[in-house]
């Protein structure tokens, strides 16, 4: 049978899930969606056989047509729905952060503990990247001997007028965060951010570009450009530096055009075209882990510490050139196997 699954919130992102589903995942099927605007939430399910527009998104996960829930809402309204999935023992894919806070993802961790299983996913969709999965396989196979440096480089087109440069932090950089730590497998343990000049075409008082600086339990060192208002498109880099070689993540490309002594190709619009075979792939291991009884992904544990991740890096805003430690609670029990 398929995984009917209801979607809360058609925003930019619940409306690109609802629509991955239909088309490219197998054993699955939307069949329930709801947001705070009904027109919009009528819009994301046009032309989809058995979906159905819910008022309330409670009542969405309660209901007896839902199987699995994605959250893909506004970050402050993560953290009562997917507690709402825990207990009513539905797999979950919740879009990141999993909360605004540390201690909203603390709650939910808590409450896997007490459910004594992890139904949780969350949505940092880079894991499935293959182009992260293959920088990840290489190191592990010992391509490039041990890591010694990451370089990273975060960039979009623009961002919305009079974004807090906290923003910066949780909302973009929290995907280094957590990539890093999972090509690494090792936890941050402290964040430095400088400031460097901001550009003079952002409006507000966002200050942007940001640099990010991570150190981790072993000493590697990892640098981050974060910049939201590049201007010519979307752009995520990593190279991973070994002490034999370097492994550079290289951007999907369509066609390279030689013309008159020039090489051209498109740099990607947005997160949705660059991270497309990512998101296939998050959804289809979800949906095939759920109908499996498995939690699959990045889980709560995972979200919980991007934001601490994240909190330290907010922190770090206020003193620039100052490192903040990250510190974190032993990691349950519950979360030992993956
Ligand atoms: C956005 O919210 C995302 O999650 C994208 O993946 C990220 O690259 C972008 O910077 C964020 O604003």
């Amino acid at each position: 049978r398929e995984l009917r699954v209801g979607v809360v919130g058609t925003g930019i992102m619940g409306a690109d899930h609802v629509r991955t589903i239909a088309t490219s995942v197998a054993g699955a099927r939307v069949s329930a969606v709801t947001d705070l605007d009904a027109e919009r939430a009528r819009a994301a399910i046009a032309g989809i056989d058995g979906a159905r527009v819910l008022s309330d998104p409670f009542g969405l996960v309660a209901d007896d047509e839902v199987d699995a829930v994605l959250v893909a809402s506004a970050d402050a309204t993560h953290e009562e729905l997917v507690l709402a999935c825990v207990q009513a023992g539905k797999p979950v894919l919740c879009e990141k952060p999993l909360t605004p806070a540390p201690e909203g993802s603390l709650r939910i961790v808590e409450a896997e503990e007490k459910a004594g299983r992890r139904l949780v996913s969350v949505g940092f969709m880079r894991r499935y990247d293959p182009g992260y999965v293959d920088v990840k396989e290489s190191l592990r196979e010992g391509v490039v001997g041990a890591p010694l440096l990451l370089h990273c480089v975060h960039r979009n087109a623009s961002s919305r007028p009079n974004t807090p440069s906290s923003g910066l932090i949780t909302g973009s950089a929290v995907h280094e965060f957590d990539v890093i730590r999972w090509l690494l497998d090792e936890e941050i343990t402290q964040v430095t951010v400088f400031r460097p000049r901001p550009s003079s075409l952002v409006v507000g008082d966002t200050t942007d570009p940001l640099l990010v600086l991570l150190g981790t339990a072993s000493g590697l060192l990892a640098d981050v450009e974060v910049f939201v208002n590049a201007q010519y498109g979307y752009d995520v880099r990593c190279e991973l530096v070994g002490e034999l070689g370097s492994l550079y993540l290289d951007e999907p490309v369509q066609v390279r055009r030689r013309a008159e002594r020039t090489r051209t190709s498109t740099v990607s619009l947005d997160w949705r075209d660059r991270f497309a075979e990512a998101y296939r792939r998050e959804l289809q291991d979800w949906v095939t882990g759920a109908a499996a009884g498995e939690q699959r992904g990045a889980d709560a544990w995972d979200g919980y510490v991007a934001t601490v991740a994240a909190a330290a890096g907010v922190a770090a805003l206020d003193k620039p050139g100052i490192p903040v430690p990250v510190e974190l609670p032993p990691r349950p029990e519950l979360y030992a196997t993956r």
